[in-house]
């Protein structure tokens, strides 16, 4: 049993890698691919913490990841990197994340200016891909437009054909 897991693990794993490079037509793509493996139950749970959350330009916060399937802690996580931005900036740090034991994983962060600040947290874990997101207000900046959000900037080097943004329940389709 342990080894048809595996080998489905890396079937699916290989299948993912495969369609990277293909932009277009995602979505029909991945569902034809998976139809072929057998239906899995994964429901990656990933919550991103910001500790303290009200924060003053200098100060240093700890960004923690907490990776969770179906109430077990997952500490053998593939893959935990932060990704943290500031509001209008194109240049987003990459930060790989620390496992601090019992599937928390962790970056510490100082946030030097007073901005509106972004964390996305990029969970792959059991074959599953998750990424929270964060607004992090740093000080008193002037208030954001409506409809200023901005969004990972992963998409254009990395092509996360099993991204689950945050309002995604979870991984079957
Ligand atoms: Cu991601």
């Amino acid at each position: 049993m342990k080894n048809i897991q595996w080998f489905i693990m890396i079937l699916s794993a290989l299948l993912v890698l495969s369609a990277c490079g293909d932009n277009g037509n995602q979505e029909n793509s991945h569902n034809d691919m998976r139809s072929t493996t057998p239906p899995k139950q994964v429901i990656l749970d990933v919550e991103l913490t910001v500790n303290p959350d009200v924060l003053q330009p200098g100060d240093s916060a700890e960004l923690q990841a907490s990776v969770k399937l179906e109430g077990e802690a997952v500490e053998d996580a593939d893959e935990v990197r932060f990704e943290v931005w500031k509001h209008g900036e194109e240049d987003h740090e990459m930060i790989e994340g620390q496992h601090l034991g019992e599937g928390v994983y962790g970056i510490s962060y100082t946030f030097e200016e007073e901005a509106h600040y972004y964390a996305v947290s990029h969970v792959t874990a059991r074959d599953t891909h998750r990424m929270p997101k964060k607004a992090i207000t740093v000080g008193s900046p002037a208030p954001m437009d409506e409809g200023q959000e901005e969004e990972s900037h992963m998409d254009e080097d990395m092509h996360h054909d099993d991204m689950m943004h945050d309002d995604d329940t979870h991984h079957n389709h």
